[in-house]
Parts: structure tokens; sequence; C-alpha cells
């Protein structure tokens, strides 16, 4: 079977790109990252692409007039690179009610809670902030509000005495490492489909295992 081709949006580090570079690098992996657009020239992300030779393009939001226009330029790239799906990967612009609609159930996002809880940025913190005992990832289908749409993934990581953004950051990270390959690779099987507004995976099987912080 042909891969489904996939096109990857970051704005910085890249290392959910990584994480999806490295997925797709092992044989019969069901995709592959056909392009990475960049909305900025310093995204260290661009770099990872470079070096997996995968071609990368970088669209300065501030050089376009409109956020439509940013919008359209995007879409166009994405379409002519023959892309079946999208990927947020730490992709900082909203996008707009256009582009969203054109790749609807084919555009998807991580965001580093358990969603619903804790959309927006600075997340960390605030998972901090409320004493939560438990964050996790989300990879999700993506509508127009933000960190809205039906879940995908989800991966659950403890948060211990002492964390502070950016110890809680680091081991969520690695959560997001695994579940966005995952996440691409059920899609990309055509195991995933979404009936009102909820995600249907085909032959998943949930873990059974409970984990209770503090541990009793
Ligand atoms: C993001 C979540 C929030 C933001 C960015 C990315 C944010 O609030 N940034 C400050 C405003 C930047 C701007 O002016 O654009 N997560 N588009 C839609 N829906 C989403 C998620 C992300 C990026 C674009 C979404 C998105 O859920 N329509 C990634
Ligand atoms: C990740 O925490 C992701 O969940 C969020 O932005 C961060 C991007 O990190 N949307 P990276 O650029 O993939 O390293």
């Amino acid at each position: 079977m042909a891969r489904l081709k996939v096109g990857v949006l970051i704005s910085g580090r890249g290392s959910n790109l990584q994480a999806l570079i490295d997925a797709c690098a092992a044989p019969r992996f069901p995709a592959e990252i056909a392009l990475v657009i960049a909305n900025r020239a310093d995204a260290a992300g661009l770099a990872r692409a470079a070096a997996a030779k995968i071609p990368a393009k970088v669209f300065a939001h501030g050089d376009f007039a409109k956020r439509d226009e940013f919008d359209a330029v995007l879409e166009a790239t994405l379409t002519e690179a023959g892309c079946g799906l999208v990927c947020l990967a730490g992709f900082m612009r909203i996008l707009g009610s256009a582009f969203v609609r054109r790749w609807r159930d084919k555009l998807i996002n991580i965001h580093p809670s358990l969603l619903p809880a804790f959309p927006g940025l600075d997340t960390h913190a605030r998972v901090i902030a409320a004493g939560v005992r438990f964050t996790g990832c989300t990879v999700h289908f993506v509508r127009e509000g933000v960190d809205d749409g039906p879940i995908i993934v989800q991966a659950a990581v403890p948060v211990q005495t002492g964390d502070d953004a950016d110890t809680l950051a680091a081991r969520v990270l690695e959560a997001e490492h695994r579940a966005y390959p995952l996440a691409l690779r059920l899609i990309a099987e055509g195991r995933v489909r979404v009936e009102s507004e909820r995600v249907i995976i085909e032959g998943h099987k949930a873990p059974h295992g409970i984990v209770v912080n503090p541990a009793d």
C-alpha cells in the first residue's frame, strides 16, 4: 500500500517532528513526511527536517497582510505536496475556519495535557497550580476552537512532588513522543474514524492497568 503523505507544521524546537521522523524511518511504517513547514525561519526543527532530507518551507506569517492569506499559502503548499494529513507539532498560529474545514478529519494536533482539561498556553504551570495528580498529553483532530476536537490518543503522566513546569514538561514530552507516532500510525492504517465527534479506533484494546498517585 502507498504510504500516507504527511505535512508537519512547526514553530520551534521540533522534538515531536523528530519523533514522527524516527517513526517513519521504520520499515513498513504506513506514513511518510512529505513536507515540513515552519512559520519562523529560526525554528530549530528545520535542521531536523534537513538532517532527514525532508523538504522544508518557511512562511513567515509577518510577511502576509491577512491571516487568511497565510492560511491559503499553507493550504496550497500542502495540497501541492500531495499531503493527505497535516500534523501540528508545536505550531503556534491559530488556523482559520477555511483551513480547518479543508482539512476536516485530516488535521491533528498534540497538546501537553489531558484535554479537555487545561487547553491553551502555559499548560504545565496551570497543572501544577491546580494540584492535579495526573496530567499527560492528547492527540486530537483540530476543529475551529483551540485545543478542541475529537480525541485520538491520550497518555497519562503522574505529577511528582517538587515538580516545576520544566520537570513536568520534560516528563510529558516523553509521553508525547510515544503518543504522536501511535496516532499517526493508527490513522495511516485506516483504523481511525470520527462518529458524532468521537473517535472510534478499529481493533484497539485499552490497557487494563490502574495507576494510583500517590501509590498505595
Ligand atoms: C496552539 C494552542 C494555542 C495557541 C497556539 C497554538 C495560542 O493561543 N497562541 C497565541 C495566539 C497566536 C495567534 O495569534 O495565532 N496549539 N488552530 C485551530 N484549532 C486548534 C491548535 C494549534 C494551532 C492552531 C489549533 C490551531 O486547536 N483552529 C496548536
Ligand atoms: C509540545 O509540548 C506540544 O505538545 C505543544 O508544543 C510543544 C512542542 O514541542 N503543542 P516540540 O517543538 O515538538 O519540541
